[in-house]
Formats: structure tokens, sequence, C-alpha cells
């Protein structure tokens, strides 16, 4: 075990800024990003075993199966040393966050901090409408999941699944919320409050 070890969890609904504000502590702390978003759109773009699983659910608006993204989490984690690691879109279920607890006991690593982005469910829906917009203007492919229909599906899953884990970090103590409203410079600020 050694005392370097930093474990950041973003929590928040889809849209509410996780990627955005992980990459940015991450860099400034030097920290790993991991979010299984992006590393699941990677594999998807890629056609591994795991992405052909993954694409329709992603496409969907449903979570992949926590089999999957457990033992994913498991080897990212698995010779990290110091575990200097900021989980941007993982754990999402009951299970996960679960599994999590017991990676980062065996691995001596406890969780620092838990922000919890608060953002209206309109103005979520707004920007995932936006980013799939931008995408298009600027000639690329948007996300399979940036639009409307998606969103607010993925919304419902959210409410459902994720949710509850707020219970799960405010028992532990490493809970404190964010308003998610506001520039990212802004935004971004309010995080550093709780992460020291
Ligand atoms: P994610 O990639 O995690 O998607 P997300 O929740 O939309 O991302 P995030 O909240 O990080 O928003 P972002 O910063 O991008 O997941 C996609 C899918 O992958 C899931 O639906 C699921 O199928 C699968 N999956 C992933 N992890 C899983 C797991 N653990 N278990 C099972 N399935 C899993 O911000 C959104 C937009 O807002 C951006 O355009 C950004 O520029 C903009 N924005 C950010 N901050 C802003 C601000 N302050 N003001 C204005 N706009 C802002």
């Amino acid at each position: 075990m050694t005392h370097n070890n930093k474990v950041v969890i973003f929590l928040g609904p889809p849209g509410a800024g996780k990627g955005t504000q992980a990459a940015r502590l991450a860099q400034e702390q030097s920290l790993v990003q991991l979010s299984t978003g992006d590393i699941l759109r990677d594999h998807v773009a890629r056609g591994t075993e795991l992405g052909l699983k993954a694409g329709p659910l992603m496409e969907a608006g449903q979570l992949v199966p926590d089999d999957l993204l457990i033992a994913l989490i498991r080897d990212r984690l698995a010779d990290m040393e110091p575990v200097r690691v900021i989980f941007d879109g993982f754990p999402r279920t009951q299970a996960q966050a679960e599994a999590l607890d017991l990676l980062l006991e065996e691995l001596g690593a406890p969780v620092s901090a838990v922000p919890l982005l608060e953002v209206p469910d309109q103005v979520l829906i707004d920007r995932i409408v936006e980013r799939g917009r931008q995408a298009v203007a600027e000639g690329r492919a948007p996300r399979a999941d940036d639009n409307e229909e998606t969103a607010r599906k993925r919304q419902l899953v959210y409410r459902e699944q994720t949710q509850p884990l707020i219970d799960h970090y405010a028992r532990r103590g490493h809970l404190y919320t964010v308003d998610g409203l506001g520039t990212p410079d802004e935004v971004y600020e309010r995080i550093l409050s709780g992460v020291h």
C-alpha cells in the first residue's frame, strides 16, 4: 500500500459533464482517467468481441452487462501502482459498486472523493443533442446515443440503476454535490473544493 493513492469517482446523470471534468482533473492531478464510455466506444470502433456485444446496447441507451464492465476495470487496475485514478462512468449499478469496493480494498486504495454533478433533466438533454449537432456540423459522425430519444432512455436507466449509488457513497461519507450548471471552468472550481 502506498500513501500516494488517490481514487475519485464521478457520479451524475448522462451529459452532466463527468467526462469533461474528469479529463481536466486527471491532467492537473496526474491521475489516470478511466472512462468506461470511452473504453467501450473504442471497442465498438475496433469491432472487438466486447465491442460487438456493447454496441447495440449503447445505441439503445441500455447498460452493458456488469460482468463485462467489472472484468474490464479489474484489468485496468491490475498493475497500477500507485493507484491514482478517476472513474468516469463507473460504477453504474449496485453490483459494479460492490465489485469496485472489493477491488479497491484488495489494492489498499480507499475512495478519496465522490463528486456528484447535478444538472436539471432538460439541460442534460439539450447538451447531448447539441453535442450530436456539433459533430454533424463538423463533418464527424455523431455518437450513436447522442439523440433526444436515446438521451431520455439513458436518463431513465440512470434513475433506476445508478441513482441508488448516491446512497451507497453518501453512507461512506465520500459524497459531495456539485452544481453542474455554469461554464466548465466554474464547475471545475466547485469540484476542486472537495478533492484534496
Ligand atoms: P458515457 O460515455 O459515460 O456517457 P455520458 O454519461 O453521456 O457522459 P458524461 O456525463 O461524461 O457527459 P460529458 O462530459 O460527455 O456512457 C455512454 C454509454 O456507455 C452508456 O449509456 C452505456 O450504454 C455504456 N456504459 C458506460 N459505462 C458503463 C458501465 N459502467 N456499465 C454499463 N454500461 C456502461 O458531457 C456531455 C455534453 O455536455 C458534452 O457535449 C459537453 O461538451 C457538454 N458539457 C459538459 N460540461 C458542460 C457545461 N458546464 N456547460 C455546457 N455544456 C457542457
